[in-house]
């Protein structure tokens, strides 16, 4: 279990937050000698570097760019005038793939996973009215046992070289800001919340962790900042009545107030948006607030020109304004868990999160897209990494259903986006991922996975593990494309078919369909690659999933173009997006969008 809170940074009169975000120090050790060098005190010829950001693309040498193996970054920091007599923690948003932080020299933490927070207590490290020197000493190769998996090849030169089993590049870095932490000693570590609606009144049930004995009371206001509801202990229920729902694209977000209470006093306060919702699978429907909703959205990156992963803001904004555009109402963290910013961004404009752990590339290819699209087969998880695997997988899982747990937008987890499914190894490895996942959410949300075109009806062994059924398919490009297309529609229904057959009386949900598309290539009558065979796939795919009624959701590969690994597949990335890469659309957004103001 993790020890330390993964609540999100909070600023009040009793705790303080500071962002350490702007230009760092950095450089790369492609010998792994900065450890011995002793560069935890000092990086001895450092060059800057924006933090949130991935450094890759700020670079004009190739060999920069893809640079893989160590690398260090280096700041230094003052205390907040009153912050002597406070219990201090540094907190990165992530660190890609894997950090070992250090304070005025200090070995603090290590972490192995790019995608979640990584905290440090530095109370004992720090000196006030000095300067504070943090260093952190990153790794971002890749191997069998790391979400996501890869390889690293080692060059004639000595080089290293990741080698993804996935199809998104490895960027790496800070992607996350990172938080000074100042609080007090008996603090807020943990909450969870779950729902009860009652006719128009609701139930929160709440449950607080501490790290002391003092007394807890719990507040809940309404968006205008009036108290409705209040509840003493660690565990209660506070009643709101004529509740005001969170509903799909009509948010509305109470605050939550946690408070720690000595002798009258408040000691700690802890406060945060919270939505009230339920979630619930009946048949092949979804219910939010026991209401059916089909979903309309997209497969995203966390991917923009320059900042590589690097968390933005205004990326962000621009995203939810075309996502709404076109009437969405979802999206998917493909394929690792998001900034923390992104979740609350979709808590406010009312969209649904189907949250993903960065278990991606479980197919020995690196060309694994090509294998997953075609069915080509490979074996995984014979592999005898396979323990480091899981404990890594598990562990992830841990760590994003205890981030993301209070979040309304998160309606489901997905733990794998297109493993190898179809042997005894591939059933027995997820069933302990699942069967782990299961004690986590206090929520008991619907958990997934998104599975790729071997897990056929009848040779896959997981589906049955799932709440409800993520498909990734391609019909009409990967298989049938262009002048095919009738056969691929043909096999789509012959694969949805044998689906039907089985009265499985769960919700599908494609989370993949899509094609590669050049912004600006016009074709009449259409190619593969014109925008006008974008269009022409989705309106054959849609016209398909307009016959089966357990089809209860569609979300496009991909929202918006983005970069991979060089490749003879790959035209400077991606372009499977709807949006380009600097979110313009291309002419199938317009069918989308049409579509889903329909629907
Ligand atoms: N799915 C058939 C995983 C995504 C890829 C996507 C693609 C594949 C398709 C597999 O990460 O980008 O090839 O476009």
């Amino acid at each position: 279990m993790i020890e330390y809170s993964e609540l999100y940074p909070c600023s009040n009169a009793l705790r303080g937050a500071v962002t350490l975000d702007g230009l760092w120090k950095f450089q790369t050790d492609a010998k792994g000698e900065g450890e011995a060098l002793g560069w935890r005190d000092g990086l001895p010829s450092p060059i800057s570097m924006p933090v949130p950001a991935s450094f890759s693309d700020f670079f004009t040498d190739p060999k920069m760019r893809d640079y893989t193996g160590d690398f260090w970054y280096e700041t230094e920091f003052f205390l907040q005038p009153g912050w002597e007599n406070r219990r201090l923690w540094v907190r990165f948003g992530s660190l890609t793939h894997r950090g070992r932080v250090f304070c005025n020299g200090k070995e603090l933490v290590y972490h192995e996973g790019g995608f979640l927070p990584v905290l440090a207590d530095i109370t004992d490290s720090v000196r006030p009215g000095k300067p504070n020197r943090l260093v952190v000493h990153l790794n971002n190769e890749l191997n069998e046992s790391s979400l996501p998996c890869g390889a690293t090849k080692v060059m004639p030169d000595g080089r290293k070289l990741a080698k993804p089993y996935f199809d998104f590049y490895n960027y790496s870095g800070i992607h996350r800001s990172v938080w000074i932490l100042s609080m007090p000693e008996e603090s807020i570590q943990d909450y969870s919340v779950t729902y009860t609606l009652r006719g128009e009144d609701a139930l929160v049930h709440y449950s607080v962790v501490t790290n002391g004995t003092n007394a807890v009371r719990v507040s809940l206001q309404d968006h205008s900042g009036k108290t409705v509801a209040f509840s003493e202990g660690a565990e209660g229920t506070l009643e709101v009545t004529k509740a005001h729902l969170w509903q799909v694209r009509n948010a509305y977000l109470y605050t939550i107030v946690l408070e720690i209470v000595e002798n009258d006093r408040v000691i700690d306060r802890y406060q945060e948006k919270i939505g009230i919702r339920t979630v619930r699978i009946e048949g092949t429907q979804i219910l939010i607030n026991e209401k059916p909703v089909y979903l309309k959205g997209y497969g995203k990156h966390e991917d923009f020109e320059l900042l590589g992963r690097g968390f933005q803001w205004g990326v962000a904004k621009r995203d939810f304004e075309c996502m709404k555009w076109t009437e969405a109402n979802c999206f998917r963290t493909s394929h690792y868990p998001y900034a923390e910013e992104w979740y609350q961004f979709a808590d406010e404009e009312g969209f649904l999160i189907l949250d993903e752990v960065p278990a991606v590339g479980m197919m020995r290819s690196t060309r694994n897209f090509v294998a997953a699209g075609t069915g080509q087969y490979t074996y995984f998880f014979e592999a005898p990494t396979v323990p480091q695997l899981l404990a890594n997988h598990i562990q992830c899982t841990e760590e994003m259903m205890k981030r993301d747990k209070n979040h309304p937008s998160v309606f489901a987890w997905s733990l794998f986006n297109e493993p190898e499914t179809t042997s005894q190894y591939a059933y027995d490895y997820f069933s302990a991922v699942f069967a782990a996942a299961r004690q986590l959410d206090p929520q008991h949300r619907p958990l997934t996975g998104a599975f790729e075109k071997n897990s056929q009806p009848e040779l896959c062994q997981c589906y049955p593990l799932c709440d409800f059924i993520c498909l990734n398919r391609y019909y009409g490009w990967y298989i049938s494309g262009g002048p095919e297309i009738d056969e691929a529609e043909a096999l789509l229904r012959a694969e949805l078919d044998k689906w039907q057959a089985k009265n499985l009386h769960v919700p599908f949900v494609f989370t993949e369909l899509g094609t590669d598309t050049l912004p600006g290539e016009h074709k009449l009558p259409s190619i593969m690659w014109s925008e006008e065979y974008q269009k022409e796939y989705y309106e054959m795919n849609f016209r398909v999933f307009d016959d089966y009624d357990f089809i209860q959701g569609e979300l496009v590969w991909n929202f918006a173009d983005f970069q991979t690994t060089e490749g003879i597949m790959r035209v400077n990335g991606n372009k499977k997006g709807i949006f380009t890469r600097t979110r313009q659309p291309k002419a199938a957004a317009f069918i989308l969008k049409k579509r889903w103001e329909e629907r």
